[in-house]
């Protein structure tokens, strides 16, 4: 399959509901035979970015490193999805810089908090709203929400299964598969 790679960025609140929708868009993108890879929280703030917190210098490293780690992979021709917070403009703008913005794309889901906090999967808001954790995105620390993603999701609008669904088919005429 002769496709052009690329990253698909997702960014969105905790909860938010991204990794679910790109673990989704890999599995659709795997079944037309495309290469991917999913970097994520559980494989890179593990790894990678062992040992940061989430200031506002150590957010800017962990999206650093990963944005060149995704450069890596698009240029051994894989199509590379991430899906972190990346709640910053000015290091969503650096991911883009050092990716390629032809090679970028930015996907927003566009969850509001209090849908977020009130699923509170984890339970993180209900720490942040106590102060048992710090610089939570949202409640103690910023979330600045893209003016001009590539895609917006809408999560309380259209279900995850049409949210991949158009993002897939914007994929096809970028990627011209
Ligand atoms: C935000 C936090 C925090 C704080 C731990 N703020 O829902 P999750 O649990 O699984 O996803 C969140 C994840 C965010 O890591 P990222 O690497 O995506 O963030 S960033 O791009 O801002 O560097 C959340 C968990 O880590 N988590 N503490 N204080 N999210």
């Amino acid at each position: 399959n002769q496709h052009q790679s690329m990253v698909i960025w997702f960014t969105g609140l905790s909860g938010s509901g991204k990794s679910t929708i790109a673990n989704s868009l890999e599995k659709r993108l795997f079944k037309e035979g495309i290469s991917t890879y999913s970097l994520d929280g559980d494989n890179i703030r593990s790894g990678l970015s062992k040992g940061l917190s989430f200031s506002r210098e150590d957010r800017h490293e962990n999206n650093r490193r990963i944005a060149e780690v995704a450069k890596l992979f698009v240029d051994a021709g894989i199509v590379t999805i991430g899906a972190f917070i990346s709640p910053l403009k000015e290091d969503r703008e650096q991911a883009k810089d050092i990716i390629g913005k032809e090679n970028f794309v930015e996907v927003f889901v566009n969850t509001p908090l209090e849908v977020c906090e009130e699923r509170d999967v984890k339970g993180f808001y209900k720490k942040a709203r106590q102060g048992e954790i710090k610089n939570f995105t949202g409640i103690s620390a910023p979330y600045e929400a893209p003016e001009n993603p590539d895609i917006k999701i809408n999560t309380e609008e259209e279900s995850a299964e049409e949210a991949v669904e158009r993002l897939y088919e914007f994929l096809q005429q970028k990627l011209k598969f």
